[in-house]
């Protein structure tokens, strides 16, 4: 079989844990900024970022996202993906803002839906208005799907012509409210894409593992990190975020699919 190397993302924070979660969550600018360095040192070619203020707050705070992007990037060409998801209600423009710095790439959901106890609000009207931006800075979008009608979303969406030639596709399977991790779920929705698009997988808490592994095994991508995941295994809180990216790296190496580099990342999704 052909070497089709393997594209990790790490999520370093998300918006929505606190130290509350877990002790090891990387809050200001600098541990953001050490994390995400340290998951790229272990094999992510790709940082989802949102950051926080020193309180530790998410924010879509434009400054922020511009030292912090520059931070990460002063030893790696890794490519910076930007939440416009932020924080469960942030205001659809704080979402856009930080999108006129030109990111690689930026996340965009596909669709409304319960996220634990609270309501994750993509109506058309706010996916729209984030795909407008997205196309405008000629940034590369993920599209993320939580949930079955979101890729029939994707596809309504597709025809309007609301996204780029060139897009990637993420699965978040295992957010309550959402479609659960289960295998059959995975299988099911990448079967629905067209041949040669790009996918990645996002399992929530215990889905993560066997999800990133059989994403490898099918040929997909993965995405691992603490706003996804906080546990190493059962009961036990991952230190770092780096630590699930090794693991990652262990298994792909089993499954004989070599480590994307940023450079290999960039060229296989056409950024
Ligand atoms: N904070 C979550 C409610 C994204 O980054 O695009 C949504 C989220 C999605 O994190
Ligand atoms: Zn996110």
């Amino acid at each position: 079989m052909a070497a089709n190397p393997l594209i990790i993302t790490c999520a370093v924070v998300g918006a929505e844990l606190t130290k509350k979660d877990t002790p090891y969550l990387p809050v200001t600018p600098d541990r953001i900024v050490k994390s995400a360095q340290d998951a790229v040192n272990a094999g992510a070619s790709i940082i989802h970022l949102h950051v926080r203020n020193d309180q530790g707050k998410p924010t879509q705070n434009v400054d922020l996202f511009r030292d912090i992007t520059k931070q990460i990037k002063e030893n790696s060409n890794c490519i910076i993906q930007y939440s416009t998801g932020g924080a469960i209600g942030t205001q659809v423009g704080k979402r856009c803002a930080p999108l006129k710095l030109k990111p690689d790439m930026a996340s965009l959901s596909m669709g409304t839906m319960n996220f634990g106890q609270d309501i994750f609000e993509n109506s058309e009207d706010t996916i729209r208005t984030i795909s407008r931006a997205i196309k405008k800075q000629k940034i590369m979008p993920e599209l993320e799907i939580f949930d079955a009608g979101m890729m029939d979303n994707l596809t309504r969406f597709l025809k309007k012509k609301w996204f780029p030639k060139k897009f990637h596709v993420n699965f978040v399977l295992g957010v309550p409210g959402g479609m659960s991790g289960d295998l059959e779920n995975l299988i099911w929705l990448s079967n629905r894409l067209k041949p040669g698009q790009t996918w990645s997988v996002s399992g929530i808490g215990k889905y993560q593992l066997p999800l990133t592994t059989h994403a490898i095994a099918m040929g997909g991508h993965v995405r691992v990190g603490f706003e996804d995941n906080i546990f190493y295994r059962k009961g036990e809180l991952a230190s770092t975020n780096a630590r699930f990216v090794k693991r990652v790296k262990r298994i792909a190496i089993e499954l004989e699919r070599p480590i994307a580099t940023a450079q290999q990342a960039r060229e296989i999704l056409g950024i």
